[in-house]
């Protein structure tokens, strides 16, 4: 490990498997075609939030106009990671395995972080855009998000470039980001909890199940953090089981608080507009 350490330093794990063991086809290609399906997702709901735009009432477009603004953010950086992995690691015909190329850029996980710096206010902003809160104050809340989304983002970015390095301070940056995460839970229960006051009984169920995807897809990114840990224990595996895994999970997790959550909010918008009298299905019957 100590050799591998002084020729990659704070590269992530992900470059220590491509130069201890490479990876095999299966590994490689896996970790290709689930990037790729990840900013091709994001195409398809761009989209999907431009297309549906006018099924909601006019107060609740900035809702997917939002969604737009982070469909066309993740696509780009999503796409760019994706040529990141392929980039870093070439196919060496005497192993049968991809190794890490010699000269081109390594492989991090940065772009995505980037990413989340956008798209993490943006997704928290969302919300607020659909329900109507009868406490707390919409601007006391929207600065929160923004304060602790982007706290919680750039420790967790200082933080992964410790995983193989130094454990100790991979786990305290971590620590920190997780306070703001947190925080970010309180907020958004508390959020979800006054907009279902009043709401519609469909809107409701709607919003009872943006909570539950919000908890399960936001717990995702923590993990795939973890990812090497998970497999290692108190040193980082140097498995491709955990590269694939990461990328797996970023993938389902981009996924599911990106685009599903986006839908879950339109839909809620949708069934609000109904109820205050903005029906879309009828307006299409009477043209
Ligand atoms: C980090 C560092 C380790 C501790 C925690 C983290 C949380 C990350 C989260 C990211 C959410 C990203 C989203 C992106 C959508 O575009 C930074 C991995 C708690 C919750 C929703």
């Amino acid at each position: 490990m100590n050799d591998l350490i002084s020729q990659l330093g704070n590269a992530t794990f992900e470059n220590y498997v491509g130069l201890d063991s490479g990876f095999t086809e299966m590994a490689y290609q896996m970790s290709a075609h689930v990037l790729t399906l990840g900013y091709a997702v994001m195409l398809a709901g761009l989209f999907y939030f431009i297309l549906t735009i006018k099924t909601v009432a006019p107060k609740y477009r900035t809702s997917s106009v939002l969604s737009v603004v982070v469909m066309v953010s993740a696509f780009l950086l999503l796409l760019v990671q994706q040529q990141n992995w392929t980039g870093a690691m070439v196919y060496d015909a005497e192993s049968a395995r991809y190794i890490l190329g010699d000269g081109n850029d390594l492989f991090n996980n940065g772009y995505r972080y980037l990413n989340w710096l956008i798209d993490v206010p943006m997704l928290l902003f969302q919300i607020l855009f659909v329900v109507s809160l009868t406490k707390s104050d919409f601007g006391s809340i929207r600065n929160q998000f923004w304060f602790s989304g982007t706290a919680m983002i750039l420790t967790g970015y200082i933080g992964q470039y410790y995983e193989v390095t130094s454990p100790m301070w991979f786990a305290i940056w971590g620590f920190i980001s997780t306070l703001f995460f947190v925080h970010i839970l309180i907020l958004m229960k508390r959020v979800i909890d006054e907009g279902k006051e009043g709401a519609p009984a469909k809107a409701q169920g709607y919003l009872s199940k943006i909570w539950y995807l919000f908890l399960f897809s936001w717990m995702l990114y923590p993990g795939a953090y973890l990812m090497p840990y998970l497999f290692g224990g108190l040193e980082p595996a140097l498995s491709e089981a955990a590269v694939v895994g990461r990328h797996i999970t970023y993938t389902v997790a981009d996924v599911s608080s990106k685009v599903i959550y986006g839908i879950l909010l339109t839909l809620t918008a949708q069934e609000m507009s109904k109820a205050e009298g903005y029906d879309y299905e009828k307006m299409e019957k009477a043209l």
